[in-house]
């Protein structure tokens, strides 16, 4: 019986669903969802989180060589930030069902995904601008238009993760135009950084159109608004410019101002770097999970004063609340 009704009932069920998501309503944790678009939301959302999470340690191997103590504390905030867009994320994931450790044991596994541009290296001070301004930018230009994903938890945490993502462009970008206006040595710190973050930078945006296999469905439901393709064309319209006022050069030989589409030009993308490094050979991989299970292990006093804290204080608000 009850298979009989499911039968009868999901078509319609999922017509109004998409129904809402046309209207550009916003779908909330408890409403009826398709099982495909709550998986779809979980491995996108975590993906992102564990990226958030995981971007912390190249940046992190520069707090103690920052060369200023101003440099130093914005760098410092900048991470904590990042952490805190993982919490957002981990957090609105977990309306879907899933836990936190779950997701995480996915990730120290080795199961789950996460940005393909936190397994190259950090080499020199400029990798810390060079990430600020090209991989941050890369961020937000992906994620302004998640701020209207048609999931309300993931959509509302976006515009926060934007508006701090816009502050570490900035300070990326700023630490790019110091160097190239500093010393001959220094703009060429600058321009190494450029040349080795640019191609990286692009991949962020997921493979080109043709091979990405979630993108359609995804802009059915509204969770995607743009594709791949479309969001890596307008990070190399914004870029380009930029490189240009700080007397830097994109490394690419096919670059060139396109009138007719009022848009740049650019030379092929290196699939096979992409792919070798989403499938955990990059320069990267292994140490940066290895650098992760590594924190989360030696984080577990952490949690677990923080849990018999929480614990504490609920026994002594419940004994309050008893004893009024
Ligand atoms: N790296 O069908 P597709 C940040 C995977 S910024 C690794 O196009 P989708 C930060 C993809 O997961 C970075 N894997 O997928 C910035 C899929 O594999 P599965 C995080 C990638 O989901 C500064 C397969 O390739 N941002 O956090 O429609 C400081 C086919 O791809 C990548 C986000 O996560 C990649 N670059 O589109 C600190 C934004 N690209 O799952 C931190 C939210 C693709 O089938 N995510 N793959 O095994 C998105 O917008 C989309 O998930 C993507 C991919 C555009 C990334």
């Amino acid at each position: 019986m009850e298979t009989l009704l499911t039968a009868f009932q999901l078509p319609d069920l999922e017509s109004r669903f998409q129904a809402r998501i046309d209207a550009e309503d916003k779908i909330e944790p408890k409403d009826w969802m398709p099982e495909e678009y709550r998986k779809t939301l979980i491995r996108q959302i975590s993906q992102h989180a564990h990226s958030e999470v995981v971007g912390m340690l190249p940046e992190g191997n520069w707090v103690t060589r920052a060369p200023s103590l101003k440099r130093k504390a914005v760098l410092l905030a900048k991470i904590q930030d990042e952490a805190g867009h993982g919490l957002y994320l981990y957090s609105a994931c977990e309306t879907l069902g899933v836990s936190r450790d779950q997701l995480i044991d996915e990730l120290h596994s080795g199961k789950a995904k996460y940005s393909s541009i936190f397994n190259y290296p950090t080499l020199n001070w400029a990798d810390i601008g060079a990430i600020g301004w090209l991989v941050d930018g890369a961020a937000i230009m992906n994620q302004i238009p998640l701020c209207r994903a048609s999931f309300g938890p993931y959509s509302r945490a976006m515009i926060r993760v934007c508006k701090e993502e816009s502050f570490h462009q900035r300070q990326g970008y700023e630490i790019m135009l110091t160097l190239s206006k500093g010393s001959k040595e220094q703009k060429a710190m600058a321009q190494d950084a450029l040349n080795r973050w640019w191609w990286p930078s692009l991949m962020m945006f997921g493979p080109s159109d043709q091979d990405s296999k979630h993108s359609a469905q995804s802009m059915k439901w509204k969770i995607k608004r743009f594709s791949n393709d479309e969001l890596r064309q307008r990070f190399v319209d914004m870029t380009v410019p930029q490189a240009e006022l700080i007397g830097l050069k994109v490394p690419d030989d096919q670059l060139k101002w396109n009138e007719e589409r009022r848009s740049y030009d650019f030379g092929e993308i290196p699939w096979d770097e992409f792919w070798n490094v989403v499938n955990g050979n990059g320069p990267c991989n292994k140490k940066r999970l290895a650098d992760r299970v590594n924190a989360h292990n030696e984080g577990k006093w952490v949690r677990e004063a923080a849990e018999a804290f929480a614990k504490k204080q609920a026994q002594r608000t419940d004994s309050k609340l008893k004893s009024n």
